[in-house]
């Protein structure tokens, strides 16, 4: 059965492969899954239709079958699961991958996330100035913390799996920060993931999409 995924029929990223279908749509090409999108606009998002999908309102979503899911971290899992290529077989090794992952959107998203709102929501607020280097800070400590854990490897636990998808997706929020910049080996470790042929193939779906709503504006 063909998933059908949900994202923005215009994207706010301006194509910059960081709205979070990019996750899904790289895990469906790794796994070599085809998959239909249905895109959505801001005001879809938030009609019954689609919040019987998503209860946040939000894109992606996951549709095979009678198999309804939102939540990224979920997503990838179960695409994980159900196909050979995002995980390792051994159950000791599954179990570290299904940690990275949650320490992908538990751990390290949480603070990235709240640097992001605080540049693109809350500058022109009178206490901004005062907060941002907090919060640039919280970033950089997770950020050392992860490329200490990191060291020379090339992937978090062994071979490629889910949880480097997940991580990779994360950090590429920093893109252009200068923050994540600072660490060569995330920036080596995002480079690695950037050039797997799945990645790059999700990136120019995304890419079209909001390439051809352009073209109607
Ligand atoms: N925890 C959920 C998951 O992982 O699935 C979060 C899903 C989520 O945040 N979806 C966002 C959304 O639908 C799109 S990806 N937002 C609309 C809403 O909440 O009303 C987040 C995103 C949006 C924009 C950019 N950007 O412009 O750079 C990057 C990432």
């Amino acid at each position: 059965m063909t998933p059908t995924i949900t994202a923005f029929a215009s994207s706010p990223d301006k194509g910059r492969g960081l709205a979070r279908d990019m996750r899904v749509r790289w895990a469906l090409e790794e796994v070599g899954q085809p998959y239909d999108v249905r895109l959505v606009s801001f005001e879809d998002m938030k009609q019954p239709a689609h919040l019987a999908l998503s209860p946040f309102g939000q894109i992606p979503t996951y549709e095979e079958g009678e198999l309804e899911l939102f939540e990224t971290g979920a997503i990838v899992w179960h695409i994980a699961e159900r196909k050979a290529g995002l995980l390792p077989d051994d159950p000791d090794a599954r179990a570290r991958a299904l940690m990275w992952m949650f320490a992908a959107v538990n751990s390290v998203e949480p603070p990235i996330l709240e640097y992001a709102n605080a540049v693109l929501l809350e500058r022109d607020k009178p206490w901004s100035e005062a907060r941002l280097p907090l919060v640039a800070e919280r970033v950089r400590v997770r950020l050392d913390q992860l490329a200490a854990r990191l060291g020379d490897a090339e992937w978090l636990d062994g071979a490629f799996s889910a949880a480097d998808l997940m991580m990779v997706t994360v950090l590429r929020r920093l893109a252009g920060s200068g923050i994540v910049e600072a660490f060569p080996t995330l920036t080596a470790y995002i480079a690695l993931g950037e050039a797997r042929p799945a990645y790059r193939r999700a990136f120019s779906a995304q890419l079209a999409v909001f390439e051809a709503s352009q073209e109607t504006v």
